[in-house]
């Protein structure tokens, strides 16, 4: 995600935020650099003019360069105009209350994801306690009712759908008929997408509009397409009208011009982002965040909250201790394997350490390894793995037949785990932070050898 923009603009901050004194001539530089690294990132050149004019404004000031400390207040500048224009404040759906029906109206061109994010958003209300249903008015492709149909059963989610429909807002209407007898509050609509936007598309769209007053009306917009999508997002805006825009493909889109020039080009805020094809990738935009890792600075506070699912609080001050003393055993070791395996891809993980966003790609690490790690773990015995000083050759023998392994391994896993072991301690004590230990662990993990 964003790797070659944060690329560049971290580099560029990194000149200069290490300054005790800067000059004009330094503020030129810097802002050059990242007005090319965002042109480069194929962000909209109306918008690279205003941050640029914007940050040279505000750097150049008294304030700035008389500062005690004027490299990192010149990051700060960066990083707050950033933000304005990632669209500051994270923008949540605005849906009536559960006792009245809400509606959401996808839209957009074909292939950008419409499908699979309704039902990604339908899964993500359903974990926030709403009752939400799926509805098929894609009448155009033979298909389309068919892959809604089989994302509502993976999610559990209902989904309306009559096979040989030709009109679209007849279904709309069976379907909320439907809704309310079944105490549906949310009903998700998802439409056709055209290869172009066409006369058709959008007057089908303007009759499903005014047929079901949607509370939220989502463009749904490829990320990869960079400055199309926000010309997309424009001409459905003026044609149809938007309430704000789900940017899919995140995951595969390493520019990020779209996520940047949305909201100043549209005025329309960007509300969420797809990051993978599972129902589960769908993610709040949030904007601090978002230049936090443009900038290179990480994204703990995401990993924080994704990694709070997986383990609470308490077990990671429980694992900061264990590092600080030594204590940390095979056994913690085989569980923060789990963990990171329930948090998700590694590279999610990296991007979002601090210092680590594009430093490390996920090629880098062996993935084979954690495989062979966890099944060589999985066949010691509790006792051996709370205390490894007692896997002498024989129970190494015993643990490499068990985990399909060689002996090797199994001495190259223990030799590594106690080279862990030292680091960890080493590098907890500067960094007393429960969510950083987590990071720091997994990074031990890929990185040791
Ligand atoms: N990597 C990635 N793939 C995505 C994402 N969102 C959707 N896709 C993939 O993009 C392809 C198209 O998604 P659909 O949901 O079928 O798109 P659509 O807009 O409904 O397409 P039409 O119904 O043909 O107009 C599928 O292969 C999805 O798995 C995302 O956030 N990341
Ligand atoms: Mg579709």
């Amino acid at each position: 995600m964003l790797d070659k923009l944060t690329q560049k603009v971290s580099d560029a901050l990194r000149l200069i935020s290490g300054k005790a004194t800067i000059t004009e001539k330094n503020i030129d530089d810097a802002v050059d650099v990242i007005k090319m690294a965002l042109l480069e990132a194929d962000v909209n050149l109306r918008v690279v003019r205003r941050f640029v004019n914007a940050t040279i404004e505000e750097a150049k000031g008294e304030k700035v360069l008389r500062s005690v400390d004027p490299g990192q207040q010149f990051v700060k500048i960066v990083h707050d105009k950033l933000v304005s224009f990632l669209g500051d404040a994270k923008q949540d759906l605005r849906l009536k209350g559960p006792d009245t029906l809400s509606v959401i109206l996808m839209l957009g061109l074909q292939g950008s994801g419409k499908t699979t994010s309704s039902a990604k958003l339908a899964l993500r209300l359903k974990k926030e306690g709403r009752k939400p249903m799926l509805v098929a008015c894609d009448l155009v492709r033979p298909a389309a009712m068919e892959q809604l149909a089989v994302l509502g059963g993976q999610i559990a989610v209902p989904v309306y759908k009559e096979d040989g429909a030709r009109d679209s807002v007849k279904v709309y209407r069976e379907a909320f008929n439907w809704a309310r007898k079944n105490l549906i509050d949310t009903m998700i609509i998802d439409t056709t997408g055209r290869l172009q936007i066409d006369e058709a598309m959008m007057a089908e769209l303007a009759r499903l509009k005014d047929a079901s007053s949607p509370d939220e009306l989502l463009l749904v917009a490829d990320a990869m397409t960079g400055q199309s999508a926000v010309d997309i997002a424009k001409t459905f805006d003026e044609k149809i009208g938007l309430t704000g825009v789900i940017l899919t493909k995140f995951d595969s889109d390493t520019r990020g011009g779209a996520a940047l020039s949305l909201k100043t080009i549209t005025g329309k805020p960007l509300k969420f982002i797809g990051t993978g094809e599972k129902p589960d990738d769908l993610e709040p935009f949030h904007p601090d965040r978002i230049a936090g890792r443009i900038l290179g600075m990480g994204d703990v506070v995401s990993l924080v909250e994704k990694a709070q699912g997986v383990i609470n609080k308490k077990e990671a001050e429980a694992l900061q201790q264990k590092m600080e003393k030594e204590t940390f055993t095979l056994e913690d070791w085989l569980n923060q394997l789990r963990s990171v395996k329930k948090i998700g891809s590694l590279q999610s993980m990296l991007d979002m350490i601090p210092g680590m966003a594009g430093q490390i790609r996920e090629e880098d690490i062996e993935k084979e390894d954690f495989k062979a790690q966890e099944a060589m773990l999985s066949s010691m015995t509790r006792k051996e793995r709370a205390n490894h000083l007692i896997i002498g050759p024989s129970r190494r023998a015993r643990i490499a037949r068990g985990s399909g392994t060689s002996v090797a391994e199994v001495a190259r896993l223990l030799k590594k785990f106690e080279k862990m072991r030292t680091m960890m301690k080493k590098m907890s004590k500067m960094n007393r932070n429960p969510a950083a230990a987590q990071a720091m662990m997994s990074r031990l993990q890929g990185g040791l050898r």
